[in-house]
């Protein structure tokens, strides 16, 4: 990466690269005890697209709202969500996001804006389309951002939510993390490529293609698109450009599924998004080694407190299996 990082403010570039690194090794420490079998929930990693999560996210205010999908974790950490209640969570426990009825696909908080992440996939499109259309219809100054990637964009939802959202003029922003695959199943033999997502006139919905594993150049994408959505001129639509560079579910490499190379995969490990930014914030002395370390230290004492607090915490009680289960 090129970019002059000279006219960013010191803090935000710390920020960027603090909230890639804590994401990153909440989700390294997850991966290393799942083995235990104590997180009765299936995981997705987004080990690798780090920088989406955080790029998109250093953009929104804490009332802006997100939906996520199965992959979530990362948009969860990024939007503010509380990681004690993540890691509760995972753990099924009365005091995770979901009360321990959802599992790591389920995570939530509303507090700062996370709407919700869905198992469905690409259900949280058309949730996200309606949260951009309740904003406007409630006249309110928020911007609605959907994650979802390449399994979902092979869906009707997501063509039938850009027609609305272009149709009215949404404060909604359509962020498709292309990680490449659905399970097992590469993005090429699905999906006619670029023309079908960057081919909107520019004043219906710019599109644009982007660098996913570049927190500045996701930054840069994010900046443009929330800025529009706030002059309620309509929604943007941003492809992140990445690899998932762990297996579909679970914890560990999948390369003896045989449906990639291991060679391909370690390509992409080498791109690793948190590791390109502190090479280049330690180059433009944004951070030395030592302060690094401070942070990897702080980020491992939160981590560890957190899965205290989950191993800790109650499981829900036998008797409240059906509660929750309708709103009042
Ligand atoms: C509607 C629906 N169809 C199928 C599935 C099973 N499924 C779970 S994850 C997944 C792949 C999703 O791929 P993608 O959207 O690219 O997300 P990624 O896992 O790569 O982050 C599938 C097919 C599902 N959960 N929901």
């Amino acid at each position: 990466m090129t970019m002059n990082l000279k006219k960013y403010p010191h803090k935000l570039l710390v920020k960027l690269y603090f909230d890639m690194l804590r994401i990153n090794k909440v989700q390294l420490h997850i991966e290393s005890l799942y083995h235990l079998d104590e997180m009765k929930t299936p995981i997705h990693l987004s080990i690798g697209q780090e920088a989406i999560a955080v790029g998109v996210c250093a953009n929104l205010r804490q009332n802006d709202y997100i939906s996520s999908s199965h992959r979530g974790h990362g948009h969860y950490l990024a939007k503010g969500g509380d990681l004690k209640r993540l890691i509760a969570e995972l753990y099924c426990r009365e005091t995770g996001c979901s009360k321990g009825r959802g599992g790591s696909m389920h995570l939530v908080d509303t507090s700062v804006g996370h709407m919700g992440s869905s198992s469905i996939v690409g259900g949280g499109i058309p949730i996200g389309t309606g949260l951009g259309l309740a904003t406007q219809m409630k006249a309110e100054d928020r911007v609605s951002v959907i994650f979802f990637s390449d399994g979902a964009a092979d869906e009707g939802a997501l063509y039938e939510s850009i027609n609305f959202a272009i149709l009215k003029k949404l404060p909604v922003i359509f962020v498709y993390e292309n990680n490449q695959f659905a399970v097992c199943s590469h993005v090429s033999a699905r999906q006619a490529g670029e023309i079908i997502f960057h081919k909107t006139p520019h004043d219906a919905m710019p599109s644009q293609a982007v660098n996913g594993n570049s927190v500045m150049d996701v930054y840069e994408a994010t900046k443009q698109a929330v800025m529009r959505a706030r002059q309620k001129s309509g929604p943007s639509f941003i492809e992140c450009k990445t690899y998932r560079v762990r297996g579909h579910a679970g914890a560990g490499s999948d390369e003896k599924l045989g449906y990639r190379t291991a060679e391909e995969i370690r390509e992409w490990e080498a791109k690793c998004p948190v590791r390109a930014f502190s090479e280049i914030l330690l180059r433009d002395g944004v951070l030395n080694e030592t302060e690094i370390q401070i942070m990897e230290e702080t980020i491992d004492c939160e981590i560890d407190e957190a899965f205290r607090f989950a191993q800790r915490s109650p499981l829900p009680k036998p008797e409240d299996v059906t509660k929750y289960l309708f709103c009042d």
